[in-house]
């Protein structure tokens, strides 16, 4: 989703003080090929670099276009974006000995930090920012910029991800779940949390917990659009 996890006032502060910009969609490895080549496509022609810091995918060339914005000596480069989005794991390839921290939850990186890279970078962590416009937690949840299990409403981010997988590829559900994805995404929820037996006293389906655990496998790739 790497157009509703763009900071695009924080990038146009940056161009504004006369920072090189490269725009970084990470996690390539969680995405089908079609979905690859659609953001090749709606990209080529800009500074960004589509790259996977668990695959290693396209790092290289993304080493190359950092060197290649350089001017003379130490670079300093600064990883801005959402929380969650993986920059400090990315951080940890280009640095020395791995040292930015990272979590499957969001909110780890608290204040800015600085990390020795390799040959003449220096890296600058930061925590994750997100716009206040763009504080919507159906859109913070989808993008896993808030953990599944800290979001207020999670039946409602769920139901907007299923409405997603509705839309653009319901063999996914039915595939990994086993649930006709014809049903209504209320009762496609009830249905997932009967399969996983998620159930509460008395046999009452545990929406919030179903509604978590389906996020969670949206999150790690476990289903994709
Ligand atoms: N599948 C996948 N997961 C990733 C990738 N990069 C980071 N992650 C995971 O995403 C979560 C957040 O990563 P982190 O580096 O802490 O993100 P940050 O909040 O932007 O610093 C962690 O669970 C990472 O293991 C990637 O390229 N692919
Ligand atoms: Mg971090």
């Amino acid at each position: 989703m790497p157009d509703i996890t763009r900071n695009r006032r924080l990038e146009q502060y940056a161009a504004n003080s006369g920072k090189r910009l490269i725009l970084v969609v990470n996690k390539a490895d969680l995405i089908s090929e079609n979905a690859i080549r659609s953001i090749e496509k709606s990209y080529s022609g800009q500074d960004y670099a589509l790259v996977s810091s668990k695959s290693h995918k396209g790092l290289s060339r993304f080493i190359g276009m950092i060197k290649s914005k350089a001017k003379k000596g130490r670079l300093k480069v600064a990883f801005i974006g959402y929380p969650n989005t993986g920059k400090s794991s990315l951080i940890n390839i280009l640095s020395k000995g791995g040292r930015a921290r990272t979590s499957l939850e969001s909110g780890l990186t608290r204040g800015i930090q600085l990390i020795t890279g390799k040959g003449d970078l220096m890296l600058i962590d930061t925590p994750g920012v997100v716009p206040y416009e763009d504080r919507e937690e159906v859109m913070l949840g989808l993008t896993s910029a808030v953990s599944p299990d800290k979001l207020k409403d999670p039946e409602s981010v769920a139901y907007e991800l299923i409405g997603i997988f509705k839309k653009n590829n319901p063999a996914a559900l039915e595939k990994e779940y086993g649930i006709d994805a014809g049903m209504e995404p209320e009762e496609l929820l009830l249905e997932f949390g009967k399969k996983k037996c998620m159930l509460m006293k008395g046999g009452v389906i545990d929406e919030r917990r179903a509604a978590i655990q389906l996020l969670t496998d949206w999150h790690n790739g476990r289903i994709r659009v």
